[in-house]
């Protein structure tokens, strides 16, 4: 019987995460840590002999020269890309540009876990007078959508799921089944998302799993597009396994 294979990965290391912001739907750069991380994965492509037929990225830009990077490492900088709002990370609202740390020390670790891991309680709303509200809302790479009386103020990993669900079963599922090779470059909650979705993770479980920037996952499929196994990292288990944590401890007051 057929597989179906499928590549995704939370792009590299931005200036936000750098300097631990909270960053959502802010259009941080990569940092020169994060191009070469991008790079470093586009290696393990490489060496695991993968190639693909079509990219699927997010509006920023984060996510995008992540791809730029792979697909250049691997030589496939001619494949279409697909790039769409609906795989943005999370929207952060009033958090966006708040140093996570710091949050911590202020609300407490407990409720900064809650903004950042829990699956249905979204983060207050951006204010008008918030610095990024502009610059975010008026944006006009949103000009193709969201529509204006959709364009959140804030997101829970719910609400994401909610709106990237509908881009992979209508436009990533039907690729797959025609037997295209994807590669997706996202973001840690937007990919979230989308694992919940794959391995069957419950509310309460999907707390615990924190994305490493740049460590590409695959899964392998059957004609029904359920998962042969759970998504397995392209990368050392050990390292992963520290990189998760130290997402993970990003929210702590230090
Ligand atoms: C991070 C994730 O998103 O933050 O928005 O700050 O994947 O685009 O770097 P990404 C952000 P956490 O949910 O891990 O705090």
């Amino acid at each position: 019987s057929k597989k179906f294979l499928v590549v995704m990965l939370r792009h590299g290391e931005s200036e936000w995460n750098q300097k631990n912001l909270f960053c959502g739907w802010y259009d941080a750069p990569l940092t020169e840590k994060g191009a070469k991380e991008a790079t470093l994965a586009g290696k393990a492509i490489k060496d695991a002999k993968i190639n693909f037929d079509i990219a699927h990225t997010s509006l920023l830009s984060r996510a995008q020269d992540t791809l730029k990077h792979i697909l250049k490492e691997i030589g496939q900088e001619c494949i279409p890309v697909h790039k769409t709002w609906r795989l943005n990370e999370r929207h952060y609202g009033n958090l966006t540009g708040l140093n996570k740390a710091e949050t911590a020390k202020k609300y407490g670790e407990k409720q900064v876990k809650i903004w950042r891991r829990s699956y249905d309680t979204p983060p207050p709303p951006i204010k008008k007078d918030n610095k990024y509200y502009e610059c975010i809302t008026k944006d006009p790479r949103y000009c193709e959508g969201p529509p204006p009386e959709e364009f959140p103020k804030s997101e829970s990993l719910k609400m994401t799921i909610k709106r990237t669900l509908p881009y992979w079963d209508n436009v990533i599922v039907p690729q797959i089944r025609d037997g295209k090779k994807l590669i997706i470059t996202a973001h840690g909650n937007s990919l979230r998302g989308i694992i919940k979705h794959l391995d069957k993770i419950s509310d309460e479980a999907i707390m615990q799993l924190n994305l490493p920037t740049a460590v590409p996952f695959f899964y392998e499929l059957d004609e029904c597009m359920v998962p042969l196994a759970p998504m397995k990292f392209l990368g050392d288990p050990e390292t992963v396994k520290k990189a998760m944590e130290s997402v993970a401890n990003q929210g702590k007051a230090k």
